[in-house]
């Protein structure tokens, strides 16, 4: 129970100070933001929203002016089933790579943020 606590209330610190210091995104044309949608197109961040290391993907996204698609795999217990069954563990950030009709599953906020960033490049 008072790990419980002690878990809700370091995770609320992370969002407020998240939200407190969030990177602003870059100026972008539409056209810009456009050919971002379509470079991550088939991705999608599976995340928890507290999570230290699932923070870390969603500042880097933010800072480079990217978004992908995002499920809450700690609220949707139907994305948490897809996420082991499909990555393997419950563990997260994981990134969701879709492309050419083949999955797969990436681990690892470095790993996640240096392919959003190679995609991007
Ligand atoms: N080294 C990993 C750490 C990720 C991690 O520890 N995530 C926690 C949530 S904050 C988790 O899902 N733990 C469950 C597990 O490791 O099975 C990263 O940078 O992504």
């Amino acid at each position: 129970m008072a790990m419980r606590i002690i878990r809700f209330f370091l995770g609320q610190c992370i969002l407020f100070f998240n939200w407190l210091t969030f990177p602003k995104p870059p100026q972008q044309s539409a056209a810009a933001q456009a050919q971002i949608v379509e470079q991550l197109k088939g991705l999608t961040l599976y995340h928890y929203r507290a999570c230290p290391f699932c923070v870390k993907v969603r500042r880097a996204l933010a800072r480079l002016g990217a978004s992908v698609a995002m499920v809450d795999a700690k609220r949707d217990t139907a994305a948490a089933e897809q996420l082991l069954a499909g990555g393997g563990r419950l563990k997260v950030p994981c990134l969701r790579i879709e492309q050419q009709g083949e999955v797969r599953w990436l681990y690892e906020s470095d790993d996640i943020i240096a392919f959003i960033e190679a995609k991007l490049s």
